[in-house]
């Protein structure tokens, strides 16, 4: 893996577990993180050797506090709209990444770092984690999908509430919402983060894979939802591991799968 500037990258059994690193700043998304996650994501990690990957924040009380507050202030309309595009293009690598992402969120996650959690397939976090989309209190919105992910979440009523109040909810309102999948301990969010991968590191890769693929179909302009499943499923039926998995059941045995 590359040398990065404001991520840590660490491979254990396959589970890939990176960590934004500026608890200094409550680990708020400058340019460093970006240009790290863009690298990481569409270059360093091959899908097809890992089961999952993990998204945490560094120290004890943030996943993720927002965009950098510091480095946008001097943007114009021009500039801030080929940042948000930035955004949105990596946050749609996450979201579309054919293994599972995990947001672990570990306390703030505020604006930008409410977004990425989102992006990311599934969250955990624990009660007292914060969730918010703060902007309006900057005179701005969500930049990175945030209007657009949070109704597809938690509904448009209380999506519209937390953006134009930008109050923030904690990690058990979240839960309620549907916004956060599994409560845990504080402390635990990273290996509440990996048992989950775990799990889904047991069905068929590609079954994840295209599932993926076609539970996003449902919120893409221009796409049909069903036809998208309809070709997933024919996909799938024509692999060695759909014969594998019938086999499997019904020779009362465990699987192996090959991603064929
Ligand atoms: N940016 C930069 N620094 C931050 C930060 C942030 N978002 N959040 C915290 N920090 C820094 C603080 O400045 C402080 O640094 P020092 O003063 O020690 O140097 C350090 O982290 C510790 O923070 P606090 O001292 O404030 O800690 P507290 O426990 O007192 O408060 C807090 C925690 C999370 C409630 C508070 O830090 C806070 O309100 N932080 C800001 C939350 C926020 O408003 N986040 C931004 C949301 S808006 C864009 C696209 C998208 C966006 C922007 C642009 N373009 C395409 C251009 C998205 C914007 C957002 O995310």
């Amino acid at each position: 893996m590359s040398n990065y500037k404001a991520i840590t990258v660490q491979e254990n059994n396959k589970i890939v577990l990176v960590t934004i690193n500026r608890p200094h700043a409550l680990n708020a998304l400058n340019n460093d993180v970006f240009e790290d996650l863009i690298r990481l994501f569409n270059d360093d990690l091959d899908p097809r050797k890992i089961n999952g990957v993990i998204i945490t924040g560094a120290g004890e009380k943030a996943f993720v506090a927002g965009a950098d507050i510091k480095e946008f202030l001097s943007l114009d309309a021009q500039k801030a709209r080929e940042l948000s595009k930035r955004g949105h293009d990596i946050f749609a690598v996450i979201e579309n990444f054919p293994v599972v992402v995990v947001a672990a969120v570990n306390g703030f996650a505020l604006g930008g770092g409410c977004e990425l959690a989102m992006a990311c397939h599934l969250r955990v976090a624990h009660a007292n984690a914060r969730f918010g989309q703060p902007e309006v209190n900057l005179g701005i919105l969500p930049g990175y999908g945030g209007t657009q992910r949070l109704v597809h979440l938690i509904g448009k009523g209380r999506a519209m509430e937390m953006i134009m109040t930008g109050d923030m909810i904690d990690g058990t309102t979240a839960h309620t919402f549907g916004l956060v999948n599994i409560l845990c301990e504080a402390g635990a969010e990273v290996a509440t983060a990996t048992k989950l991968i775990e799990k889904i590191a047991k069905k068929a890769p590609l079954a994840i894979a295209e599932t993926i693929k076609a539970v996003n179909a449902h919120f893409r302009h221009g796409k049909d939802g069903y036809q998208t499943e309809i070709d997933s499923f024919g996909k799938l039926a024509a692999t060695e591991d759909f014969r594998e998995g019938a086999t499997a059941f019904i020779e009362k045995r465990k699987p192996g799968w090959k991603g064929l």
